[in-house]
């Protein structure tokens, strides 16, 4: 089959997975504030946010580009959007000049190839004040439902909190951020040291003096990845691997002159604990409370306790590598790899029926039933999403009936298979059929 009316196959099919099985439930509601442009870890952010929403564990409200000093972000941030098929995502921007980064390693490139990567905007002359977006989207939500995760600087934060009661809401910024978001997860600060420490977001590019309204003023419980927790973990060599047209390889390509040496993961662990919570990746130090200083220096106290914590390392260094990289450098769904699938129909006498796997999404192990008409030489495969075969579980000759086999996560070595997309896949007598199943570590 041709290359296009493969892909063009397999964006119909996943919508209808998506659509079909209520993957959708369970999602949780993102807006992501970033500084986009000023380091790579962003895009990688972003590229995260976006593979977590292909598989139903997200939905991405809005992207804030919170940097006032460099005007491509937002253009960078919708060829991201396009590139993972969700090129309408509402981008909003800081037009002030007094906090951000001037230096511009990879966005305006980016921003301005709308010949390779198909978006529409390029800087921020074409999208609304970020105080707009954010008040609009938190208006249109329901109660307690929004996660806001930040991986820049905070005055974006800072203009919402303080903003009025307007034609969209009659609720301040305070009150909408109260009613609307269930928390804020926060790529700031340092917590591990004990004493009063200084970190980029913090206190970097003139966003010190709104550090300490912000932190000290957001009504919800907020969460706060350090940058001793993402500085380790090394995520992005993998994007070698990704087709050219992926605008998140080119940030990490001009960003660190090559794919060779990858980058650490700040904004990345931020995404991936705003979409999953603390997860087996990390504990939480909750009790005690952040101060701030007037130039956003922080510190850790025990006392007093508010709804504030900090995240601590749990899972390995080489496994939060892993999983970040997978997710990552996912291929979006938009641009699957799958054939077609005359099974799916269920019409063609001798077809076989795959049913939906349970549990699904799985942690352990899942089970996968499927039903022929007729006896048949049987193949069961499990694909990941670059096509490869993780693990074969049936090659036979079958007689009719129902049949069931489990998986548990692993590849055909042995070894574990990371968290992700998976599809498994039965042929028998020339026809075959596709499922879609969502591996959490
Ligand atoms: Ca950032």
């Amino acid at each position: 089959m041709p290359a296009q009316k493969r892909r063009t196959a397999a964006a119909g099919f996943f919508l209808f997975m998506i659509f079909s099985f209520g993957i959708l439930s369970g999602q949780v509601k993102v807006i992501f504030d970033t500084d986009m442009g000023s380091d790579c870890d962003d895009a990688g952010a972003l590229a995260v946010l976006h593979v977590l929403a292909d598989g139903g564990e997200a939905e991405i409200l809005a992207c804030i580009y919170s940097s006032g000093k460099a005007v491509y972000g937002p253009g960078c941030i919708d060829a991201i959007n396009t590139y993972y098929g969700r090129p309408d995502i509402p981008i909003g921007a800081y037009f002030g000049g007094d906090v951000g980064d001037s230096r511009d390693p990879f966005a305006r490139t980016i921003a301005q190839d709308t010949a390779t990567y198909r978006h529409d905007i390029i800087d921020r002359s074409q999208v609304p004040d970020l105080v707009e977006v954010y008040r609009r989207t938190l208006a249109s939500q329901e109660d307690g439902s929004v996660v806001l995760v930040t991986v820049g600087h905070l005055k974006g934060l800072y203009d919402l909190l303080l903003s009025s009661p307007d034609s969209i809401s009659p609720l301040s910024g305070l009150e909408l951020a109260a009613i609307k978001c269930v928390k804020w997860v926060c790529m700031g600060g340092r917590y591990q040291g004990g004493g009063w420490a200084s970190e980029w977001n913090f206190t970097g590019n003139g966003a010190g003096p709104y550090t300490k309204t912000v932190v000290d003023g957001w009504p919800k419980q907020s969460v706060f990845t350090g940058g001793e927790i993402g500085e380790g973990i090394i995520t992005g060599k993998r994007l070698a691997q990704t087709p050219e047209g992926n605008p998140v390889r080119k940030a990490y390509q001009l960003f660190l002159g090559n794919l060779n040496n990858g980058r650490p993961s700040w904004d990345l662990t931020a995404v991936l604990c705003a979409v999953r919570g603390l997860g087996d990746y990390w504990v939480s130090q909750n009790v005690g409370s952040i101060r701030v200083d007037d130039q956003g220096r922080n510190k850790w106290e025990p006392d007093p306790d508010k709804a504030q914590e900090y995240l601590l390392p749990k899972a390995s260094v080489q496994r939060m590598q892993n999983v970040l990289d997978s997710l990552m450098t996912s291929s979006p769904a938009s641009t699957g790899f799958l054939e077609e699938n005359p099974g799916e129909s269920g019409l063609v006498p001798g077809t076989p029926r795959l049913e939906p796997n349970y549990p699904n999404p799985f942690n352990r192990g899942t089970v996968i039933r499927y039903t022929l008409e007729a006896p048949s030489e049987v193949s069961l495969t499990v694909c990941n999403v670059l096509g490869e075969t993780v693990k074969t579980l049936v090659t036979k000759h079958h007689e009719r009936g129902e049949w069931s086999v489990p998986w548990a996560g692993d590849h055909d070595s042995g070894s574990e298979a990371v968290s992700g997309i998976y599809f498994y896949q039965i042929r028998a007598d020339g026809f075959a059929a596709t499922r879609k199943m969502l591996l959490l570590r």
